[in-house]
């Protein structure tokens, strides 16, 4: 009998909530748990990279740029290379791919046991990093499909296909938010049991908040559907928040509402988010917390991908909030 007055800690670790979801479908065959485990493995190595890079002399970038054209954080390639280290010793993985990385990485067939493929954006808004800003990991896990060669062709599924998606936000604490097509849930990391532990099952976005999140630096560049929209949220007492990491913008919305716009600008006419490991995982997690996501005036994750690292428009967040914009679009 437990005694009433004994407060215990919480002890729902993500390994024993992935585990009891697993024994909810005979069927499973605890592949997936493998590979659920291996991105809390990296999270929690990521996170203490980055939290004592000013002390290990791991900021700043590699002089060098990466496939996207970016300025390369030295931390994007610890973070690239901890998340292939720890999803490359899982058996059940045929491809990987990462925005740092040009190519996909073919690990296996599905003859030869590849069932999954994992996409990811390693350290999202690492250019915060100088700043001691938040910074994420993106992750989208996708089935294999073992009729076809081409490993690009493998991963152009769109985002409705996703069996999972995820985010590590390395903020104040070190956040894990997860889908696997039954709810959102959050989990946080307790430095101390060294365990990511469940807080929150099956997270709500409310319909509406008055905030939204654009850079409006872009303003002159913006479509005139999204320059109507800011007049009119400039003039009904929205409020302005822009961390300028996905990672952390979505957050604030999964926590509280709001709702983020990255639209076409003149620097990057299809938007800049690549839909793949940023737009696609995201939209999986705000879709099952009852939230909308919108790439132009489609449902993102009924978009064809045509290539890895392509990008798009992003609108997404509070329910209410994402259909009036879709109104300005003339939706
Ligand atoms: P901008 C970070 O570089 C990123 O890919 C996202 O994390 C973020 O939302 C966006 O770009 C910020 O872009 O043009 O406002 O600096």
């Amino acid at each position: 009998m437990r005694h009433p007055e004994v407060v215990t800690d919480n002890l729902n670790s993500l390994q024993s909530h992935i585990l009891a979801e697993e024994a909810k479908y005979p069927r499973a065959a605890g592949d997936f748990s493998w590979i659920i485990s291996a991105i809390g493995l990296a999270g929690k190595a990521i996170a203490n990279r980055v939290r004592r890079a000013r002390l290990t002399g791991a900021l700043g970038s590699v002089g060098a740029e990466n496939v996207q054209g970016e300025t390369q954080q030295s931390l994007d390639v610890i973070a690239n290379e901890t998340l292939m280290q720890c999803l490359g010793s899982r058996a059940n993985i045929a491809v990987m791919a990462s925005e740092e990385d040009e190519e996909p990485t073919i690990l296996r067939t599905g003859s030869q046991g590849g069932k999954y493929c994992v996409l990811f954006d390693p350290l999202d808004g690492s250019s915060n990093l100088d700043v001691n800003g938040p910074v994420g990991t993106i992750f989208s896990v996708l089935r294999n499909r073992p009729d076809e060669p081409d490993a690009e062709r493998t991963i152009c599924q769109p985002g409705s296909q996703q069996v999972a998606a995820g985010y590590i936000l390395y903020g104040p604490s070190t956040a894990l938010v997860m889908t696997t097509g039954h709810g959102t849930d959050l989990f946080e990391l307790d430095p101390y049991l060294g365990s990511f532990i469940l807080v929150k099952r099956g997270l709500r976005i409310p319909e509406r908040h008055k905030v939204y999140s654009i850079n409006e630096a872009y303003a002159e560049t913006f479509p005139a559907w999204c320059r109507a929209y800011l007049a009119h949220a400039h003039a009904s007492g929205y409020s302005s928040r822009y961390i300028g990491a996905l990672v952390a913008d979505v957050h604030r919305i999964l926590m509280s509402g709001g709702v983020f716009l990255y639209p076409p600008t003149a620097k990057h006419a299809s938007g800049k988010l690549r839909l793949l490991y940023e737009a696609n995982p995201i939209a999986m997690i705000v879709e099952q917390a009852g939230g909308r996501c919108f790439s132009g005036d489609i449902r993102t994750m009924d978009v064809q991908p045509q290539k890895l690292h392509e990008r798009v428009p992003l609108l997404v967040g509070s329910s209410g909030e994402v259909d009036d914009i879709l109104g300005f679009m003339g939706r």
